[in-house]
């Protein structure tokens, strides 16, 4: 029989301090079962920002840093350089809102991207500004009610929403762009290998690695967890496909 282990990389006796049905943990547990099996606990910073993301600190146990909302892909930049030319090269990540990325740090990680920074940036794409509310962000879809757009997004006033992870696949520098989710057993299981194969991107020195996590935030959505995951599978999967975007990591 399988026991239940808590990964070394998590931090002992930490509490669960996301809402009810947050895919943050899972994410996270994730994460950290991923640094166990490469063996880069020691080795690792993570920079997360401004957002529910932040919070990271207080569950993986490896050095992790704030940068200013929108700029964790600049400052793991500085952070990835600064130790490779002084010879003591790490595993550098960022753990990142889709506001945070994909919105106000757009520039920042975008051109991260374009430039083939050697860093892997995960992006959670909860839908809406998480932390603050649940306001509209810039992923939030057609028709999605948020507390800045209560009669739903529309084009005509909002525009479109951003497809990350095949924008961020357009971008010559970029060696790994992929989307998935957290609503089942068997895409979890996906996820841990689609996110691993992105740190092994960066362990291979090829360049920039993305991957965008569909994630629930029942809070705002006004869901319950299990309906927040069926809204993830049925719907937001329509404008959001799961899907490996990129990957030259073994050309
Ligand atoms: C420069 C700056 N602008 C705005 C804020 C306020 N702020 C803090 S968290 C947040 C929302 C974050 O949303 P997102 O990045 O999608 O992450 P989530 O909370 O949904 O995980 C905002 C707008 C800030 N801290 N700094």
């Amino acid at each position: 029989m399988q026991v239940y282990s808590i990964p070394k990389s998590i931090k002992k006796n930490s509490k669960f301090t996301f809402c009810k049905g947050c895919d943050h943990g899972v994410a996270i547990k994730i994460i950290a079962e991923i640094i166990d099996e490469l063996n880069l606990k020691d080795d690792t910073i993570a920079i997360s920002s401004s957002g529910c993301s932040v919070l990271l600190y207080n569950f993986l146990d490896v050095d992790c840093l704030e940068a200013p909302h929108g700029r964790a892909c600049a400052v793991a930049t500085g952070v990835k350089r600064a130790h490779k030319a002084k010879k003591q090269p790490k595993f550098v990540f960022t753990y990142q809102g889709d506001g945070d990325f994909a919105s106000i740090g757009l520039g920042e990680s975008m051109h991260s991207a374009l430039r083939g920074e050697n860093i892997t940036a995960i992006c959670i794409n909860n839908t809406n500004y998480g932390m603050t509310g649940g306001q509209m962000g810039p992923t939030s879809v057609m028709g999605q009610l948020t507390t800045t757009s209560p009669l739903g997004r529309n084009e005509e006033y909002h525009g479109y929403p951003i497809k990350a992870a095949e924008q961020i696949a357009l971008c010559d520098g970029t060696q790994f762009s992929a989307r998935v989710a957290l609503y089942d057993v068997k895409n979890i299981l996906k996820a841990k290998n689609i996110i691993k194969k992105a740190f092994e991107c960066q362990l291979k020195n090829k360049g920039f690695s993305f991957v965008e996590i569909l994630s629930s935030c029942p809070t705002n959505w006004k869901l319950s967890p299990q309906d927040s995951h069926k809204k993830i599978a049925e719907e937001l999967t329509k404008t959001y496909p799961l899907d490996i975007f990129k990957d030259t990591t073994n050309d």
